[in-house]
């Protein structure tokens, strides 16, 4: 296996997931401020005004944004070439239409990228990991308006102009393509329905009402303010390398019914491949625009002017997130996932997670394959990879997570054989390459990290962090440059 010699290993997280400090230094609320905990089987609630009393996972997070040199101190030890993080945008622009965005959050990220570089790490930075300032979801329905494009680019010049020196890697959205099912309708675009944000009730995320119409008008909105960042941020330092994120997710018909491949491949077209050909390619794929219009969307929105700029704004390179492959069928007697982020069905060769997650690195060479011959030369990236477990310190005071390291074990090595078959990769960020706040049911007890945090699903911990096995093992990965397994 032939990893290139600069190959950026490294490990990623979400400033909403990770720094806490919510209102601190003069930062605004964020969409993330708004949600309560959840769990395997409920939903996180949703609430357009803090509720007093209730916990509020990301509001102290693992209080990165306190600890952020001791970690980064721990990611140089494990060898770490690259971190993935966000700038989270109500910390430069605290209700996003301030005149003028806040030195104090402009001030830290300064302080943390060159924490990194101090180590010779590459800063990663995804510009808006589900973290819209509430201002922008409550006063202009987030990117259903286009005045939001433009709150959205200033945002992006402020930050590049700021960083030009210090980051060279950037990622417009991430996964940009959650936006095209209900789920990423509030994480995704900031778009809640005036009766839910009016509602002094919490409500469950998956009980919002959605709107399919504004939703693709939202994400045709965020495909031309990525495409004017990618534009602007080219003429501020022409080095950077700025990159689409799409949640991957990788389909196989259950059965070999010609009907499930039918069903199969629109549900790759639409889910994956959408998002990816317009940010990538420059353009709509036609059978996209069709598959909306034979679904009631009225795609009148997308203009022969934003087209233009979807042309010139294309991505330098393509990174996504990959967890799992689902299965997909016609009948539907079918056995779904379950979990709260049911979004297919089981295939009866995998195990999976304990949040039933099917793991699948065959999956991933399958996917890092297919990428690589849709996008011709296009650099690829795997930004988010890793296994969510219940880490529980044994009685020698270790966390001996195996299973992790044998997740990550077959996964790097899938990522090779792909590799040595052709395929372009150039990095790869593991996932909560320390613990952080779970996205999709908002628990602590579902780990990700090399390094554990005491910070529990009640509240309690002392943000207190320590190595897992893991991290021995990924130090030794990287050092080998992912020969030694
Ligand atoms: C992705 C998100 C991340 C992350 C990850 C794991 O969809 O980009 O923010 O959290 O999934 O998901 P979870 O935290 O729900 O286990």
């Amino acid at each position: 296996m032939s990893f290139p010699k600069d190959f950026l290993w490294g490990g990623a997280v979400a400033a909403n997931q990770c720094e806490g400090a919510y209102n601190e230094d003069g930062k605004g609320l964020s969409e993330a401020d708004l949600l309560l905990g959840g769990n395997y089987e409920t939903p996180r609630m949703f609430c357009s005004h803090i509720m007093k009393d209730h916990f509020y996972p990301s509001h102290q997070a693992i209080d990165f944004y306190h600890h952020y040199k001791e970690d980064i101190k721990l990611f140089a030890e494990m060898g770490f070439k690259t971190f993935r993080t966000s700038i989270n945008w109500s910390r430069i622009f605290p209700h996003g239409d301030d005149e003028t965005p806040n030195e104090a959050g402009l001030a830290f990220y300064e302080d943390l990228f060159k924490e990194c570089k101090k180590y010779g790490i590459e800063p990663l930075v995804t510009l808006c990991h589900y973290e819209i300032p509430w201002g922008i979801v409550k006063n202009y329905g987030g990117f259903t308006s286009r005045k939001t494009i433009d709150l959205y680019v200033r945002y992006a010049k402020t930050v590049f102009t700021r960083y030009k020196d210090l980051v060279k890697y950037w990622l417009t959205f991430n996964e940009i393509n959650g936006a095209t099912t209900a789920m990423g309708q509030y994480n995704g675009i900031g778009y809640v329905a005036p009766e839910d944000l009016a509602s002094e009730e919490p409500i469950p995320l998956n009980q919002l009402k959605d709107d399919p119409q504004k939703r693709f008008e939202g994400l045709h909105n965020e495909f031309v303010a990525s495409a004017l960042a990618v534009i602007e941020g080219h003429k501020i330092n022409p080095d950077f390398m700025i990159g689409c994120m799409i949640c991957h997710v990788t389909w196989y018909p259950l059965t070999c019914n010609p009907k499930d491949l039918l069903e199969t491949e629109e549900k790759d077209l639409m889910f994956n491949d959408f998002c990816g050909d317009v940010q990538v390619k420059g353009e709509y794929n036609p059978l996209a625009v069709a598959y909306l219009k034979n679904h009631g969307i009225d795609t009148s929105y997308i203009t022969d002017e934003d087209l233009a700029i979807i042309k010139e704004g294309k991505v330098d390179m393509y990174t996504f997130s990959y967890y799992m492959s689902n299965c997909v069928s016609v009948d539907p007697n079918a056995q779904s996932i379950g979990g709260n982020m049911s979004m297919g069905l089981k295939n009866p060769y995998l195990k999976a997670s304990a949040w039933g997650w099917q793991i699948d690195p065959d999956g991933l060479k399958y996917t890092l394959k297919k990428l690589a011959s849709r996008y011709p030369g296009v650099p690829l990236m795997v930004v988010e990879n890793g296994l969510g477990a219940a880490d529980s310190i044994e009685e020698d005071g270790r966390i001996h997570d195996d299973y992790r390291i044998d997740y990550f074990r077959d996964h790097i090595k899938a990522m090779g054989e792909a590799i040595d078959e052709g395929v372009p990769l150039i990095g790869y960020t593991t996932w909560g390459c320390i613990d952080v706040v779970s996205c999709g049911t908002g628990e602590f007890h579902k780990r990700y990290g090399f390094i554990y945090v005491n910070r529990h699903d009640d509240g309690t911990g002392d943000f207190s962090r320590s190595k897992k096995d893991s991290f021995n093992w990924y130090r030794k990965v990287i050092a080998s440059n992912g020969e030694d397994l």
